[in-house]
């Protein structure tokens, strides 16, 4: 056949025929002027910024693919272990700018089009964010993509297309959410390739029966079939030919109609086959920490659609390598980006008995090598259950399956049955450890199900993992040994992080360590050479007077996207994240009341001498999470109040900045001053914009939690702002509210004060906000009235020491130079290395 001779006709041919890597301005022009031309189909002279954005788009994604063609080619010749990222988020943001730099290309883009009469920030501010994630997760999964492909790792990522990510967040006049659709695929996504070659069957429903032939195999058959088909993203590593993929799964009917309704005139009914199908995919949940997705059954079609077809796919390019089933764990290791994706578990296991025809025990020595389990909290209502009967009904074979997990009675076996033999008659280890929890309904505990059938298990902080193995896994820990749970500190990407949306900074920092970016970017540690500069007066000047542009370009952003006008005189204090009771914006927006009162008791004289302060506060709350909405609610209406204030108005603003995402936080946090990482003690398992915050020279004021506490031990506790209750007293301060509760009035006044005014309708609204300040009357679950008075301490301490501009400067520069161990380069490699046991691959050209 012609696939004898490789290549067909002449190699010389092929070879000048093949489009190489844009080099210089000229390549880029012409590349984008033929897009224009040919994929956008336009006339070349009359494009606006958006035709633009897209010409560039397709020409930067042919310099990517050429790496991404030759990176599969190379995978595919040398068939090393490979690792996979299950994750049913991936919060990218947006990618021209980061191919970009990833690609070396910036600035042959940036002349390029500025040649053809454009601005690269325009251009670059025409692409929609890709959101498909909620929150810190999905960031995470991000990072370390872009640190797996600069590290030269084969680490594909395996997630859902979803057609509408997360939410659009509009602030309606009253300060009430309102959620609007996110249509990010309107305009066409450059970024990802159809695979229209590339589906699976997926089934759900039906029935499933056992063989009685000892086996323990079953048949499942019936029910509903639909079709995942794959869109991969091109993910390019930082300074190197790599180029990985991110693969993301569609959901399709499975013939676009259903012949036996066809024949039956029933054209309707065939139709609707199709729109279940399709709903599989489109929409991503928008909850985070909490429960409301419970029951919800699309959401577990969602998880089981994803892991079966990413499963498939896996299994298939391993059979390609011609080699027993044994070896899987040779070759292939899966991350479990917390327990969304844990249904793989008894889907591999599914695949190995039913349709590979191995032994259980064989079967679960294999699943047990192959799986690897990041756990993402400790809060119990986040932790997955799903109902037994539901689960029977979606997915029958794989109730059986976890079934079998299990011992006839009850007990939770770990494959070779040796409970009952270290804790006999322990009935009560076995209903806390059992995979099933007791109740109407009973309920499948996912977390449980992730941990047996892992080969190790990491929280993602120092501190998270000690609580994960003191608390919710200890019976684990206990039976399975210890070294089975470790910690793997998160990191963040300095790529994006810093270099692109601080690329001031960045400069700086190549031109005072004498080395291109190029090498500090991929050797974090190497800002340690930053340090002596803190002395360096000429120093201190230039990185303060960056800050201040970081700041006023925040200025005009909010002047262009919401008319309002911001001093930049001010220190600038930063909280954003997801709105939750755990993260406590509560406690911030009550400290803000605090000091407006203050400011207002003060004489105009005094006043005077007080610094003026910015607070900035961005998150979205799950639109069923009614007390978090009000916070909302509350922030927007104090701000309305304050910022009219005459009296106060000059040292106290206080914005909500709607629709939080990736981009905003890409101009949010190079302007910060100080950045609010507030939660309860024990409750945030590790954050990531507080490293953000950091790397870009903000300080932090945060509580004794997750990663805040790594952070402090790495830049010094005299550059970190600490205060609250340490974990340990938790408990039982939740303990004192229950059985000795003491009124607000006596035990924190000055909170008791804000409190009553809210409550009076200071800020309006009448009586709204007493579900809210009630949860801290009432339990005050989140420690509000015993963390209040030391908060303020701390604010106060961040004033007095702003008012020493060179000291906060020199803390500024020591904070940036002390974070090179908060790279995901750092962390990824540490899963490759203890978890994945898998190499860098250097990648051939075609
Ligand atoms: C976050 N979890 C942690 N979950 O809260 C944060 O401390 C940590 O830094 C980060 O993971 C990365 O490890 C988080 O973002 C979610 O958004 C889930 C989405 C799906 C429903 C449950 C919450």
């Amino acid at each position: 056949s012609g696939r004898d001779k490789w290549p067909r006709g002449e190699e010389k041919v092929w070879k000048e025929s093949m489009r190489t890597l844009d080099k210089d301005v000229n390549d880029v022009t012409k590349s984008m002027v033929t897009h224009v031309q040919t994929s956008l189909a336009r006339q070349p002279y009359n494009i606006d910024n958006l035709g633009a954005y897209q010409a560039a788009a397709h020409s930067a994604r042919d310099n990517l693919l050429i790496n991404w063609n030759d990176t599969q080619m190379t995978y595919t010749r040398k068939a090393p272990k490979r690792a996979y990222y299950l994750s049913l988020e991936f919060l990218m943001g947006r990618t021209l700018d980061n191919a970009l730099l990833n690609l070396g290309l910036k600035d042959q883009y940036k002349d390029g089009v500025k040649k053809l009469g454009f601005s690269i920030e325009d251009i670059l501010d025409q692409e929609r964010d890709a959101a498909l994630g909620n929150g810190g997760l999905g960031r995470l999964a991000a990072c370390y993509l872009d640190s797996s492909a600069s590290q030269e790792l084969p680490v594909w990522g395996y997630g859902l297309r979803y057609k509408y990510g997360i939410f659009q967040q509009l602030i309606s006049p009253a300060g009430d959410q309102l959620e609007a659709p996110d249509p990010w695929l309107d305009n066409q996504n450059p970024w990802e390739l159809p695979r229209l070659d590339v589906t699976y069957e997926v089934r759900f429903y039906g029935h499933a029966d056992r063989l009685d032939d000892g086996t323990g195999r079953a048949i499942w058959q019936g029910g509903q079939e639909v079709l995942a088909q794959a869109y991969d993203v091109m993910i390019p590593g930082y300074g190197t030919q790599t180029t990985n993929n991110l693969r993301l799964w569609e959901s399709k009917p499975k013939r676009g109609f259903d012949l036996n309704s066809f024949n039956a005139g029933n054209y309707e009914g065939a139709v609707e086959s199709s729109n279940s199908a399709a709903a599989i995919t489109s929409v991503l949940y928008p909850n985070d920490h909490t429960n409301f997705t419970v029951g919800k059954e699309l959401r577990l079609k969602q998880q089981y659609f994803w892991t079966a077809a990413s499963l498939a796919d896996i299994l298939r390019r391993f059979k390609n390598l011609g080699k027993p089933m044994n070896e899987l764990p040779d070759y292939v290791a899966i991350q479990l980006n917390d327990t969304h994706p844990t249904l793989a578990i008894p889907e591999l296991m599914r695949i190995l008995i039913d349709e590979e025809d191995l032994r259980w025990d064989h079967a679960w020595s294999i699943v047990t090598n192959v799986f690897f389990y990041t756990n993402h909290t400790v809060l119990p209502e986040a932790l997955e259950k799903w109902p037994v009967p539901m689960i029977e009904h979606v997915l029958p074979r794989h109730m059986q399956i976890i079934y079998d997990i299990r011992t006839t009675d009850d007990a939770i076996s770990l494959a070779d049955s040796s409970f009952k033999k270290k804790y006999p008659g322990d009935r009560d280890r076995l209903a806390r450890m059992s995979l099933i929890e007791e109740g109407m309904p009973k309920q499948v505990r996912m977390a449980h199900l992730a941990v047996i059938g892992s080969r190790k298990v990491n929280g993602v902080a120092e501190l998270h993992s000690d609580l994960v193995r003191t608390t919710i896994l200890k019976d684990f820990v206990d039976f399975e040994g210890v070294s089975k749970f470790g910690n793997v500190t998160n990191g963040i990407t300095p790529r994006r992080w810093l270099d692109q949306c601080n690329p001031e900074l960045s400069a700086l920092i190549s031109k005072t360590l004498k080395l291109d970016k190029s090498v500090w970017l991929k050797d974090l540690f190497k800002l340690e050479g930053l340090l002596p500069f803190a002395e360096d007066a000429a120093f201190r000047k230039e990185w303060a007077a960056i800050k201040q542009r970081n700041k006023e370009r925040l200025a005009n952003y909010v002047q262009t996207t919401l008319g309002l006008t911001i001093r930049t005189d001010a220190m600038f204090d930063v909280q954003i994240k997801r709105i939750h009771e755990y993260k406590r914006q509560t406690l911030n927006i009550l400290g803000v009341i605090h000091r407006y009162f203050t400011l207002k008791n003060m004489s105009a004289v005094e006043r005077k001498k007080v610094n003026p302060r910015v607070v900035f506060f961005a998150g979205k709350a799950a639109p069923a999470y009614f007390i978090a909405k009000l916070t909302i609610r509350l922030i927007v209406n104090v701000a309305r109040v304050i910022n009219a204030d005459p009296d106060t108005k000059d040292y106290l603003q206080l914005y909500f900045l709607p629709d939080y995402s990736v981009s905003l936080a890409e101009v949010l946090i190079p302007a910060s001053d100080i950045s609010q990482h507030i939660s309860t003690a024990g409750t945030e398992a590790s954050g990531t914009s507080n490293m953000k915050f950091c790397l870009n020279g903000g300080l932090l004021l945060g509580t004794v939690d997750g990663a805040n506490i790594e952070i402090a031990e790495e830049v010094g506790e005299s550059n970190v702002f600490f205060f609250g209750h340490l974990t340990p007293a938790v408990e039982d301060l939740r303990y004192q509210h229950l059985y000795h509760p003491v009124p607000i009035e006596q035990k924190c006044p000055a909170l008791a004060h804000v409190i009553n005014q809210v409550s009076a309708g200071v800020f309006g609204d009448g009586g709204v906000y007493e579900p809210l300040l009630n949860t801290i009357r009432q339990s005050d679950y989140y420690l509000l009235t015993d963390d209040f008075d030391s908060y303020i301490a701390a604010l106060a301490m961040v004033d007095e020491a702003y008012l020493d501009k060179d000291e906060w400067v020199k803390k500024s520069i020591r904070t940036t130079a002390k974070m090179g161990k908060f790279s995901s380069d750092r962390a990824i490699v540490e899963y490759a290395e203890s978890y994945w046991n898998i190499e860098p691959v250097t990648i051939q050209k075609s």
